[in-house]
């Protein structure tokens, strides 16, 4: 299986590692904005060498509890990340954005990709999506960041959530977006419990039955801590490994992940073992 983003190729016939490039003013502390462009940039160069194929700039927190940020901000964060990474390394560039004026300016910058937590579900985004000619991701979230977790609720989480990404894969159909240039992502820690992010783990298989790449992200998230009596998020590797190794065992084909080098290794006994099947 093969996706093309722009001018580049991915190889998902074994699983690739996603590196997370957080560009937010916190992640690169503070020496002025040439400062942070290089930080990130030096960050994004370790992760390549540590064997990422894509690294993804996020300009705003998703996290549980997180607020939102304006477009200028996000754009002032994303933009120059992006521009930097693509003049200097030779890697597939995910712009992790629900902003239909950050993809469209993220295309210009040298994306490669759309990594959306909202599934193109803002005003304009499929447009936006469909104008980049860009793969986009489209990602399962019950509810916005800043409340997602206060109850989440399901009748059935794996039918509910394989039932709203084939609702979003249909609406993206209908806007002309083709099927190769999609990829789902079931959204672990998105407004879900720790039982729901379990079961969606254990039945990840299912939705192959969609017929697009799968990417997942699990690293450091509540779900390891949260069997592993709450570590730190440093603290949080092996399971995060478990996760991973859990995921690309069942198929999944982008990791996003923190630890690029172990998981990078990780992937490649993972790869060793389903050659063999
Ligand atoms: C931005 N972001 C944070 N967690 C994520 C996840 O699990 N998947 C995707 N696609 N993006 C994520």
């Amino acid at each position: 299986m093969k996706l093309v983003c722009g001018d580049r190729q991915l190889d998902l016939s074994t699983p690739q590692v996603m590196g997370i490039l957080n560009a937010t003013p916190d992640s690169f502390s503070d020496g002025g904005q040439f400062a942070s462009l290089d930080a990130a940039l030096t960050h994004a160069r370790a992760m390549v060498s540590d064997g990422a194929s894509i690294i993804d700039v996020g300009g705003e927190s998703t996290r549980p509890g997180a607020t939102p940020v304006s477009l200028q901000e996000e754009l002032d964060r994303v933009i120059p990340v992006i521009e930097k990474i693509r003049s200097e390394l030779n890697v597939c560039i995910s712009v992790d954005s629900s902003s239909p004026e950050v993809f469209l300016q993220a295309k210009i910058a040298g994306a490669h990709m759309l990594n959306d937590v909202r599934a193109l579900q803002r005003d304009g985004a499929l447009e936006a999506a469909k104008a980049t000619g860009l793969p986009v991701c489209l990602m399962h979230m019950q509810g916005s960041p800043e409340t997602m977790q206060d109850n989440p609720n399901y009748h059935q989480i794996i039918d509910d959530v394989y039932d709203f990404l084939s609702g979003r894969i249909q609406a993206c159909l209908d806007v002309g977006i083709t099927k190769d240039n999609l990829l789902v992502d079931p959204g672990f820690g998105f407004g879900k419990t720790l039982d729901d992010n379990y079961r969606l783990l254990a039945k990840l298989d299912r939705f192959h039955a969609l017929n697009l790449p799968l990417l997942i992200g699990l690293s450091r998230k509540s779900m390891i801590a949260g069997v592993l009596g709450n570590p730190a998020a440093n603290e949080r590797l092996a399971g995060s490994l478990a996760g991973a190794v859990i995921s690309a065992m069942a198929g999944a084909h982008i990791i996003r992940v923190h630890d690029v080098k172990e998981t990078a290794d990780a992937m490649k006994v993972v790869a060793a073992t389903l050659q063999q099947k």
